[in-house]
């Protein structure tokens, strides 16, 4: 028999090819010089900080599956989610900003756009000197995006859309919007446009005050009359199947990412129980303090290989929207834990920003909550396996 790996007990090291493994070592470097030194104080201050892209562009962090003839990096879905491991690992709103711009942006723009809406926008959001976001929730309209309310009517050379988006990460800052609205001129039916900042009538206020993901600016979209071309339309995507294409690729990310989240806790509470002594001996050494780590290392462990075999579904082709529900909806639960445990087994440093674990902690509520809450994810997962809908 083989030896015990703590730290990979699956060996899923063996399991990445050498390109897959030296892309996400030049992430994990990037997320040590470059996220790590800034993390503490961008969260505290509920920083904004739009500069990141350019830095996350240069280091090939955006657009990884999108081919290089538009400035991506071309390469497959195992190597994506590895990525959002190691930038999840420093905070859940730094993939986020990464996962907005790859997955809710690039790709629908690549996958549903035109050829001149692919060339126009994708070398720049690739370089990060453009800066994307995607609006599909609404005030009124979160779990259930059919009852959006944004509409897009028909003018003689193009719409008119009118609404607002709620919750929308990049926002406040961002140069490209991707919205999702009804389409009088299409039966009703869901489009996506792509809006510009700077078109009348269009404008994104920062929504304050977060407790969570604090190092990633999140906005309302307010579209009040927003003339555009027919050149705004995605052309080649209709009904909720859109957003929710695009949808499939983020949270497939966030599977992994959440596990990063998890690993930075699973290491740090390990770290501390080694150094800590309380009753004469290190905290490692009680029973209590050793089953976390066992919980944790098993949970993460089982939660890296679930999303390493979606990840090699989906770069074949064949992996199933329910199946990304299943491990997103996992991992964000499972982290969670984890977070909670590791800021438990802290002590008092464990609220203590120094630590970083409350940090994750309090992050991985939202990765919890966004793109499907772990409940509507049990709700998928119910529907699949008895064909019952649930939801209304
Ligand atoms: P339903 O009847 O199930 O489906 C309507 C149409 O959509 C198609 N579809 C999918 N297609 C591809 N992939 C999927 N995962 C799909 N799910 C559904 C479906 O085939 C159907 O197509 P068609 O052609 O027959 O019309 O729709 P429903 O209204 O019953 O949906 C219910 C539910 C709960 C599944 C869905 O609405 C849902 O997933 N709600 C959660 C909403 C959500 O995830 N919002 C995310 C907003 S974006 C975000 O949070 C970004 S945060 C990112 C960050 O900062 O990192
Ligand atoms: P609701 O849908 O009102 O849900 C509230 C509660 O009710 C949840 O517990 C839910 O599980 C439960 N619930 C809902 N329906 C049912 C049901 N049928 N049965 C049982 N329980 C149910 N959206 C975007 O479009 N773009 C973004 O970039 C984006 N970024 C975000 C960033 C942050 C920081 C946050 C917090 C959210 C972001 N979102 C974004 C929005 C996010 O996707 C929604 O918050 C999420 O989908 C949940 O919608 P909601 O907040 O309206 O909650």
């Amino acid at each position: 028999l083989g030896t015990f790996e703590w730290a990979d007990p699956f060996l899923i090291e063996d399991l990445l090819d050498e390109d897959e493994r030296m892309l996400r070592d030049a992430a994990a470097a990037f997320a040590a010089d470059q996220l790590q030194p800034r993390v503490t104080d961008a969260f505290r201050e509920e920083r904004d900080e739009p500069a990141l892209f350019a830095l996350m562009g240069e280091a090939g962090l955006l657009g990884v599956t999108v081919p290089e003839e538009y400035g991506g990096l071309g390469s497959n879905y195992v190597t994506y989610g590895l990525i959002a491991r190691e930038v999840e690992r420093i905070d859940s709103g730094y993939r986020s900003m990464m996962s907005v711009q790859s997955s809710l942006v690039m790709y629908p723009i690549h996958a549903y756009g035109s050829e001149e809406q692919r060339q126009k926008y994708l070398p720049g959001l690739a370089a990060g000197s453009l800066i994307g976001c995607f609006g599909l929730t609404e005030p009124d309209a979160g779990s259930d995006p059919a009852g959006m309310k944004t509409v897009a009517r028909k003018t003689d050379g193009g719409y008119v859309i009118s609404g607002s988006k709620m919750w929308i990460s990049n926002a406040p800052f961002a140069d490209v919007f991707v919205v999702w609205a009804k389409s009088e001129a299409h039966e009703g039916k869901i489009r996506g446009f792509v809006l510009e900042k700077g078109m009348k009538g269009l404008s994104a206020p920062k929504i304050g005050g977060k407790l969570s993901l604090r190092a990633s600016t999140t906005g309302e979209i307010v579209m009040e009359g927003v003339e555009v071309g027919e050149d705004a339309l995605l052309p080649n995507v209709q009904g909720l199947k859109g957003p929710f294409g695009c949808l499939n690729r983020a949270r497939y990310g966030i599977s992994w990412g959440a596990m990063g989240a998890a690993e930075a806790c699973w290491h740090a509470a390990r770290q501390y129980g080694l150094d800590r002594k309380q009753f004469g001996k290190p905290l490692a050494q009680t029973q209590l303090f050793q089953k976390k780590l066992a919980d944790m290392q098993t949970e993460i462990s089982l939660g890296l290989q679930g999303s390493l075999r979606l990840g090699r579904l989906m770069d074949e082709g064949r992996a199933s929207p329910e199946l990304v529900s299943l491990m997103k909806r996992n991992n964000c639960g499972k982290a969670l834990d984890v977070a909670r445990q590791a800021r438990d087994m802290h002590g008092g440093n464990g609220i203590s920003e120094e630590f970083q674990v409350i940090r994750h902690m309090v992050n991985l509520e939202t990765v919890n909550t966004y793109e499907g809450t772990h409940d509507v994810h049990a709700l998928i997962l119910g529907r699949a396996q008895t064909g019952l809908q649930a939801f209304f």
